[in-house]
C-alpha cells in the first residue's frame, strides 16, 4: 500500500532550501503491509527524515497508561538530568542518566555509570502499563515493520550487560526540547557500540502515550549536522533558533496517544514545542542503528 502523503516540506519559500522529507501512514490502513517496509534503511540513505505511522499501537492502552502517569507522577521516581534548565526540564522513566548529553553530564555519563542506570531503573515503569502489555516487546515488533527483515534488539555491552531499551519522557506544561540533534557517538558511553553500529546516523523512536492540550509537536528542520555554519547564540552553548527558523525549512508533527515517529535525529536538526496546559505531553521512546554489517537493527535509549 503507498503511503498516504508525502510532505516534501512544511512550507517552501524558496526551491533551493533543503526540505524536511516526511512520510505518513496509517497503521489500519496498512495491516496488509507498506511501502515502508525498509524505512529504518531509507532514513540512514536520506530518503526519508520522518516516517510517521498513526495507530502503530493500540490508542486505548497508551493512553490509559499516559493518563495514569500523569495523574500519579507524583508517586513515580522521575529523573530530571535538565532540572537546571527550567525550559527543558525534562522528566525521566528508565533511566537517571540518558544516552545524550544533559545539563546534568553535558558530555554524557561514563559507560559504566550508563549500565548502572541501565539496570537500577529497569524497573521504573513496572505496572505503568495495563497487565499483560510488554512495552519492550510491543516496541520491538512495531519497529521490525520498518527495519527490512532485520531483527530489532536492545544494544548490549560487550559484556553482555542491557543497554536502556526505551525511557518515557513527561514534559509539563511550560516545558519543551530546545532544538538539536543526536549524533553523539563521540561520548564516551558509546565507544563500545560506536564500534558495532553504522554511525553515519541514527534514528530516534518516539510513540505518544499522552498529548497535551496544545503545544508539544515534533519540529524538524532541514539544517544537518554535519553542517559547518549552523547558527548558534554568542554564548556558544545553544543554537540560534530565531536564525535556524529563518534559513531552513521545517515541518510540524503533532502526534495521538498510539502513533509513533522515526526520526533521522542524527541528522536533521529539531525541537519539541512548548507543552500548553495542565495535560503532560508524555511519549515513551529511544534511538536505533543498523548495525555494521546492516544485518540487525539496535534500539538504545
Ligand atoms: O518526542 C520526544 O519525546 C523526543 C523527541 C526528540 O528530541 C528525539 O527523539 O530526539
Amino acid at each position: 500500500m503507498p503511503p498516504s502523503t508525502v510532505q516534501q516540506a512544511a512550507d517552501s519559500r524558496t526551491a533551493s532550501r533543503r526540505p524536511v522529507r516526511a512520510v505518513e501512514i496509517d497503521a489500519a490502513a496498512a495491516s496488509d503491509g507498506h511501502d515502508l517496509d525498509d524505512a529504518i534503511a531509507e532514513i540512514y540513505a536520506g530518503r526519508y527524515d520522518v516516517v510517521v505511522e498513526r495507530g502503530a499501537f493500540d490508542a486505548a492502552t497508551l493512553e490509559a497508561a499516559g493518563e495514569r502517569l500523569d495523574v500519579d507522577a507524583s508517586a513515580l521516581p522521575w529523573a530530571r538530568p535538565n532540572v537546571r534548565a527550567p525550559l527543558d526540564d525534562v522528566r525521566l522513566l528508565g533511566t537517571d542518566a540518558p544516552a545524550t548529553p544533559t545539563f546534568q553530564a553535558p558530555r554524557g555519563v561514563a559507560l559504566d555509570d550508563y549500565l548502572a542506570s541501565s539496570a537500577a531503573h529497569a524497573a521504573d515503569a513496572a505496572g505503568v502499563f495495563a497487565p499483560g502489555f510488554d512495552a519492550e516487546g510491543a516496541i520491538c515488533d512495531v519497529l521490525s515493520r520498518f527495519a527490512g527483515g532485520r531483527p530489532v534488539q536492545v544494544a548490549r555491552a560487550d559484556d553482555g550487560r542491557r543497554f536502556v531499551p526505551f525511557t518515557i519522557r513527561r514534559l509539563v506544561e511550560g516545558t519543551q526540547l530546545s532544538v538539536h540533534h543526536d549524533l553523539h557517538y563521540g561520548l564516551e558511553l558509546y565507544r563500545e557500540l560506536a564500534r558495532r553500529v553504522d554511525t553515519r546516523t541514527l534514528v530516534s523512536f518516539v510513540a505518544t502515550l499522552r498529548a497535551p492540550l496544545a503545544g508539544g509537536e515534533l519540529v524538524v528542520y532541514g539544517a544537518t549536522s554535519d553542517e559547518r555554519d549552523l547558527p548558534c547564540l554568542p554564548n556558544g552553548f545553544a543554537y540560534d533558533l530565531a536564525a535556524i527558523e529563518q534559513r531552513y525549512e521545517r515541518a510540524a508533527f503533532r502526534t495521538g496517544a498510539g502513533d509513533l515517529f522515526l526520526l533521522a535525529a542524527g541528522r536533521c536538526l529539531h525541537r519539541v514545542e512548548r507543552v500548553v496546559g495542565p495535560r503532560s505531553r508524555i511519549t515513551m521512546g529511544g534511538f536505533l542503528a543498523l548495525d555494521a554489517g546492516h544485518e540487525r537493527v539496535l534500539v538504545w535509549s
